[in-house]
């Protein structure tokens, strides 16, 4: 073929081509007319492409030049025509979206307040060198009563204050009553019970805290909960003396709230600490327990065979919602397990 006839069949199929494309009326129309011309299988754009190799050689990179100068005008008529039609490709896109508009924050969920706190005392206490400890939620009375030196007619045993399981030897009874309760399974009331899981398995010195649920037939209240959770700190060494424990909880406590916390401690009873104390921080206008606290108990260390004479520890165990509540200024504890939305936002 000569250029002179190549050209000329270009041309006329260049006004073809932009004639059918400018009068298709539908998308159809123009759809159909795109693969007349422009199709990959039987276009005529194929077609002629392929006559390309009948032309002279000399004439060849004119012809070139031509054919890829007719493709592109082809296919500019092609999408201002798709463009004026609204396009067959951009047919799906909602007329109504506007790429200016801000976009919609997807709702992504976030940690609940007191999962943050417990990272939050974790972190603090990791610094001071306490490790994590757990235990399981539930308990045997061993681990939550005897072992910590709770006396079976103890009033803190009594199942009116506890969770007992239902269990074979209170299977058939209307409700667990003392003499059913030993050998029974319970939800732990507190977690101090992983202070004899800890000293049972492991040797001095011990430096570990342990964060997680308990459970009480507490009625609820601004401050009392039926579930709650509690941060245990055990540290067995040897000469450990009270000053040690009274400094770790200072240290705590202006971690946690702040240089300006007040705290307090006073003289209170506990079975397995000897000297024992609460733990009041000033809140409010007004001192609020936070936990308890002491040097612990020979009858302890007795319990899970540590040689008394050798070493001294201190315990404590402080309310962690209560620590949340004073640091968010949280005046209700069943905000945080009330689910509202709104509440839990804010953190
Ligand atoms: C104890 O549970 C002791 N095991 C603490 C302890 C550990 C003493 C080691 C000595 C050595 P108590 O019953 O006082 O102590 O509870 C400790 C803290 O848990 C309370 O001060 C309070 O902050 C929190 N607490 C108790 N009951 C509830 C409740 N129903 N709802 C929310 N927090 C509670």
């Amino acid at each position: 073929m000569s250029l002179q006839d190549f050209l000329s069949t270009l041309d006329s199929l260049e006004g073809e081509a932009s004639s059918a494309f400018d009068s298709a009326a539908d998308p159809e129309l123009l759809e159909a007319a795109r693969v007349r011309f422009l199709g990959q299988k039987s276009g005529a754009i194929r077609d002629v492409q392929k006559q390309m190799g009948s032309i002279d050689k000399s004439d060849r990179k004119a012809a070139g030049m031509r054919l890829n100068e007719f493709k592109s005008n082809i296919q500019a008529a092609f999408d201002a025509c798709k463009a004026r039609l609204g396009g067959s490709d951009d047919s799906a896109v909602d007329p109504t979206f506007d790429p200016t508009l801000p976009g919609v924050r997807p709702n992504i969920g976030h940690i609940h307040p007191i999962t943050q706190t417990i990272s939050h005392l974790m972190e603090i206490m990791g610094r001071m060198g306490f490790e994590a400890a757990e235990g399981p939620e539930v308990e045997d009375p061993w681990h939550n009563f005897v072992a910590l030196n709770i006396p079976e007619d103890h009033p803190a045993r009594d199942p009116l204050d506890n969770f007992y399981l239902a269990t074979a030897r209170s299977a058939g009874k209307s409700s667990a009553t003392r003499s059913n309760v030993e050998g029974s399974q319970l939800l732990r009331s507190q977690t101090s019970t992983v202070q004899i899981r800890v000293m049972e398995n492991e040797q001095p010195p011990i430096r570990v805290i342990s964060l997680g649920r308990v459970y009480r037939p507490d009625d609820p209240d601004a401050t009392h909960f039926p579930m709650f959770h509690q941060m245990e700190g055990l540290l067995v060494d040897r000469s450990v003396t009270m000053a040690n424990l009274k400094t770790v909880l200072r240290v705590f406590a202006n971690n946690y709230l702040g240089d300006d916390v007040d705290i307090r401690f006073r003289p209170s009873f506990f079975p397995f600490t000897e000297p024992s104390v609460e733990v009041d921080f000033f809140w409010n206008d007004a001192w609020v327990e936070f936990g308890g606290a002491g040097m612990v108990d020979p009858a302890v260390f007795e319990a899970v065979g540590y040689d008394t004479e050798q070493f001294s520890g201190f315990a404590f165990g402080l309310g962690v919602e209560r620590l949340c509540m004073r640091r968010h200024g949280i005046s209700d504890i069943r905000d945080l397990y009330s689910g509202d939305l709104r509440f839990l936002r804010q953190f």
